[in-house]
């Protein structure tokens, strides 16, 4: 059986366990959260998650293993048939980590610390997002999913990928980031209106406070 390796408050980890959900491909999680020389046989960047494959072989960073699971079971497929159709999803999901996600994680010490982020920092972070936002408005038709009428890979990626950006953005720039995304609020309750949505959202509830009591453990936040 496939493992997920990792922990439910991280989004990288959720976006795996969405795609497992949705494919229905049975997995168990076992409960890491890095920072052991055991895990990095695992993930060799100690990141989570990490996964292992039903024939026991180890695969770590979130969209390589998305991509793992659908070759390996297509029968729910979350990428489009046609070459470049399945290049625009992967598109979207580049630009939203790259451009969305990646940015507002420079901010993610100043969220779970006290001290302020400095302006600089802020005012970076806001410029590369701006042009995150204007990409994702060109790219994005959210008639009802990302790309039309299908759920892709990119509907899951960037459920999980708003996650840091909305927390980042509302608490270190005054900034609603999905306000600036045409269409996004509404997609955002149509994806979070889901029993897989509901059960990775609750999981993730569930381990905040041992998130929280981590963090204080490790770096004194
Ligand atoms: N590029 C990686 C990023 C994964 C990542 O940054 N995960 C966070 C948890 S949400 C983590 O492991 N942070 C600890 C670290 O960076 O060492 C992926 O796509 O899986």
């Amino acid at each position: 059986m496939v493992t997920l390796h990792g922990f439910s408050y991280s989004n990288y980890y959720n976006i795996v366990k969405h795609v497992l959900l949705h494919k229905e491909i049975p997995f168990r999680e076992d409960l890491q959260y890095g920072g052991d020389e055991a895990y990095l046989a695992i993930s060799p960047l100690g990141k989570i998650p990490g996964l292992t494959t039903e024939d026991g072989q180890q695969l770590s960073e979130s969209s390589v293993c998305c991509d793992y699971l659908e070759e390996t079971y297509p029968a729910v497929a979350l990428y489009p048939a046609d070459s470049f159709q399945r290049a625009r999803v992967r598109q979207v999901m580049k630009i939203s980590e790259l451009y969305l996600e990646l940015p507002c994680r420079r901010l993610i010490a100043y969220v779970f610390g006290d001290s302020p982020a400095p302006e600089a920092l802020r005012e970076e972070v806001r410029g590369t997002v701006e042009r995150g936002i204007g990409a994702m408005n060109r790219l994005c038709t959210f008639d009802p999913y990302v790309l039309g009428s299908e759920i892709t890979m990119a509907d899951i990626y960037l459920r999980y990928v708003l996650m840091v950006v909305e927390n980042c953005g509302s608490t270190k720039l005054d900034w609603d980031i999905v306000a600036e995304i045409n269409g996004l609020r509404e997609w955002q309750a149509m994806m979070g209106d889901t029993a897989i949505a509901r059960r990775v959202d609750a999981d993730m509830r569930a381990n905040h406070p041992e998130f929280l009591a981590l963090l204080k453990e490790r770096f004194g936040m």
